[in-house]
C-alpha cells in the first residue's frame, strides 16, 4: 500500500450530529417526521440524495425548486453550526496516527461526499495537512458508486490497487470494493461483506499500514 483514503465524516471528525440538528429543523418546519434512524441511512450519502430519503416520509410531493431551496435551507443551518469546530474537534488519536502515516511515508488524501470537506478540514486545523482532497465538489455521484474515490487516487497519482480507503459508512465500503480499493472499516462499515479489514479504532491503522 503507497497510499490511505480517508473518508472525513465519522472517521476524521464527526458532523453527524449537525447533520441531523440541521435535517430536524428542516423536517419539523415541513411536518416530516425524522429521526436517528432515517439520520444513519444519510451517513455518506450526498445531501440531494438524504433530501430523497427524508421525503419518502412527507405527505406531499415536492418540486424540484423547491427541493433546491430545501436542501440550501438545510445548507446554511448546518454551515452555521460547522462555525463551532475548532481543532478540538480532532481527537489525538486521529492527530498522531495520521502524522505517523505520514513519517511512514504514505501519501493521505480525503475521499468525502460533502461540499463542505475544505470548510471543516479547516476548523479542525487541517487545512492543508492532506496530500490531495476529492470531495462533493467534483463528483457527479455520489457513494456507493467510486467516482470519488477513483478521483483521490488520480489526484496522487497512484493505481487503486495501492490505496486503502477508510470509511465508517457501507456506503462506502461498496464505493471502495466496486472501485478496486482495499478497504477498513469502523463502525457499521465493519458489518459490509466486503471489507478488508475491520478496526476497533482509527489507531488501528498503524497496524494495517507497517
Ligand atoms: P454536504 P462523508 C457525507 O460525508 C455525510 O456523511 C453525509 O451525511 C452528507 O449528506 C454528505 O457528506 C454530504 O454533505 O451536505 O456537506 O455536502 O461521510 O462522505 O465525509
Ligand atoms: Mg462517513
Amino acid at each position: 500500500m503507497k497510499a490511505v483514503i480517508f473518508d472525513l465524516d465519522g472517521v476524521i471528525c464527526f458532523t453527524d450530529k449537525y447533520h441531523y440538528i440541521a435535517w430536524k429543523k428542516l423536517a419539523d418546519k415541513e411536518g416530516i417526521y425524522f429521526d436517528e434512524e432515517i439520520n444513519n441511512r444519510l451517513r455518506g450519502v450526498s445531501r440531494m440524495d438524504s433530501l430523497e430519503i427524508i421525503l419518502e416520509r412527507a405527505d406531499k410531493q415536492y418540486t424540484d425548486t423547491e427541493k433546491e431551496a430545501m436542501a440550501a435551507e438545510k445548507n446554511a443551518t448546518y454551515v452555521e453550526l460547522l462555525k463551532e469546530m475548532s481543532p478540538k474537534d480532532l481527537s489525538d488519536e486521529v492527530k498522531s496516527t495520521l502524522e505517523e502515516l505520514r513519517a511512514r511515508g504514505y501519501k493521505l488524501a480525503i475521499g468525502s461526499s460533502s461540499k463542505n470537506t475544505k470548510m471543516i478540514l479547516g476548523q479542525i486545523g487541517l487545512g492543508d495537512f492532506f496530500d490531495a482532497i476529492s470531495d462533493g465538489t467534483n463528483i457527479t455521484k455520489s457513494k456507493p458508486d467510486p467516482e470519488v474515490f477513483l478521483k483521490a487516487a488520480e489526484f496522487i497519482g497512484e493505481a487503486p490497487a495501492d490505496c486503502l480507503v477508510v470509511e465508517d459508512a457501507k456506503a462506502g465500503i461498496q464505493a471502495a470494493y466496486d472501485g478496486g480499493f482495499k478497504s477498513a472499516g469502523l463502525g457499521e462499515a465493519t458489518e459490509h461483506p466486503n471489507v478488508t479489514y475491520k478496526m476497533n479504532g482509527f489507531k488501528d491503522l498503524l497496524e494495517i499500514c507497517k
